[in-house]
């Protein structure tokens, strides 16, 4: 059986150190290509995502953001920007290696079965490592909080890590979004649901950063304790059916 194309889109902000071993990792499987969406990061990301590209030309691309900075921005454009490739799978992933590429296998064989996959720390066989118990305890309850409120499936609705069947990721209209950061997440799983998406999670082992900075402020925060209110009243999506 040959293996579901896949092209994974990584928006990165200041992560000169991380992204070559990332790209690096990516391009072991064949199958596997790169779109890295920076936000002209002051620490030259840009060039050296750019010096990735001429290493591996066909495989390794960059899109250079120009205006207001954001992750879900980010995610917004780089998506648009391969929607029509042929490739089978699109895959969202942190470029801090806090999700590790080797998990990449199975959130791609898992899309042959659901629409929506996402590389889950809080399915059994999940895991965080290295986080201190205040963050740790941050996300439980963000997670707990957000699926209360919005009625989400999913055990992990914050995790960055997905990947999802192309043609289910063009049905969300991403560009109405306005939330970024892991609200901006969680956006994209009410629609998915609202689309009525198939959702499956695998496990996966989540490493906190050991290189570079966080950019997780209190406004991103602040922003996430409003969305899920937000969301459940927008007339754009309805509400999931409670289950
Ligand atoms: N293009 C772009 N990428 C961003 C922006 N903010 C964060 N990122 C990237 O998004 C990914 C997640 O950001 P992190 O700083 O790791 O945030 P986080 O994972 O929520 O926080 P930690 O768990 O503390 O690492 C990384 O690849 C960042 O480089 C942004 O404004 N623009
Ligand atoms: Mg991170």
């Amino acid at each position: 059986m040959t293996l579901p194309t896949a092209l994974v889109v990584v928006p990165t902000y200041n992560e000169r150190d991380n992204l070559p071993l990332l790209a690096t990792a990516l391009m072991q499987y064949p199958n596997v290509s790169l779109l890295v969406v920076d936000d002209e990061s002051p620490d030259g990301t840009g060039a050296v995502a750019d010096a990735l590209a001429r290493q591996y030309p066909e495989r390794i691309e960059v899109l250079h953001r120009k205006t207001h900075r954001g992750l879900g921005r980010s995610y917004i454009d780089g998506i648009a920007s391969v929607l029509d490739r042929p490739v089978d799978v699109i895959c969202q992933m942190d470029a801090d290696l806090s999700h590790d590429p080797r998990h990449l296998p199975d959130l791609i064989a898992a899309s042959v079965h659901a629409d929506v996959v996402i590389g889950s720390r809080y399915v059994p066989g999940g895991a965080v490592v290295n986080w201190p118990r205040r963050r740790r305890l941050l996300s439980r309850v963000a997670n707990g909080y957000i699926r209360l409120v919005t009625r989400l499936s999913p055990r992990d609705c914050t995790s960055g890590y997905r990947c999802w069947r192309r043609e289910a990721l063009a049905s969300v209209p991403l560009a109405r979004f306005t939330s970024d950061g892991y609200s901006f997440l969680v956006e994209m799983l009410y629609a998915a649901t609202a689309a009525d998406l198939r959702f499956a999670e695998v496990p996966i082992t989540f490493v906190e950063r050991r290189l570079g900075e966080s950019k997780l402020t209190r406004a991103v925060l602040f922003e996430s304790a409003i969305t899920p209110w937000r969301l459940i009243a927008s007339r754009n999506t309805r509400r999931p059916a409670a289950r």
